[in-house]
């Protein structure tokens, strides 16, 4: 477990963030390997000879290259259990992946490039922002119920790490962020945490110096 890991990540993903959280919330230092979406480097031999799912993020660790955010996130949770990201009750645990997968399986997928250019590209960011709007809408209604100061909670947990990213994308595609006050409060306390604005877009340095201002997402 000595060799330092590498992760596969790009700026602009959003489920790259959720692991670049992770690993800074457990405080594991790591390599980032850049892929950029925009040049398809996800679809490079080398790369689809490990993750033939052409997708990012991926982590190189104790041997073996993990693909799928949740499946990194859980083996870091798994063999890392130091700053947990699961709550001790299996209730809570139940609201921390209930709202996991609603971005992940949900919210996620459905606006992610590959899905966008199905549409014209002047529709694109519409698609975008309706989808993540419908989820929100959603969202903010499991979130008023689950949240303290966090997703679910006082203590931050690994929903965190899949809404504060979602935000970003939110805040991207001009979704009305002010209709989902929970979801809105709560992006407000992660932003006030070190590992998650350190993993936020704008703060990585394969992004390029002229996107650096909000909403460049
Ligand atoms: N379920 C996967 C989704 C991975 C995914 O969709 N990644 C995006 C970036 S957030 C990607 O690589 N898209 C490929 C593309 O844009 O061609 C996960 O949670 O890791």
């Amino acid at each position: 477990m000595s060799e330092i890991p590498i992760l596969y990540t790009y700026f602009r993903s959003t489920c790259s963030a959720r692991v670049r959280i992770a690993l800074n919330w457990k405080q594991i230092e790591y390599t980032p390997f850049f892929i950029n979406l925009l040049k398809n480097e996800q679809n490079d031999k080398e790369y689809i000879a490990k993750n033939p799912n052409h997708s990012i993020p991926m982590l190189s660790i104790d041997n073996i290259d993990i693909a799928e955010s949740t499946a990194i996130i859980e083996y870091l949770e798994e063999t890392r259990p130091q700053n947990p990201l699961l709550p001790k009750l299996p209730a809570d645990r139940a609201n921390v992946r209930r709202i996991m997968n609603m971005i992940a399986c949900g919210i996620q997928p459905l606006q992610n490039p590959p899905q966008l250019a199905l549409f014209p590209l002047e529709k694109r960011a519409e698609r975008a922002r309706t989808v993540i709007s419908n989820g929100f809408d959603s969202l903010e209604k499991v979130v008023a119920k689950t949240a303290g100061k966090y997703s679910v909670g006082d203590s931050v947990t690994a929903a965190d790490l899949y809404l504060y990213p979602m935000y970003h994308a939110a805040q991207r595609y001009d979704v009305e962020t002010k209709n989902y006050p929970t979801i809105n409060r709560v992006f407000g306390e992660l932003n006030k945490l070190e590992p998650f604005t350190k993993a936020a877009w704008y703060n990585q340095p394969d992004c390029p110096e002229k996107l650096k201002t909000k909403n460049q997402l």
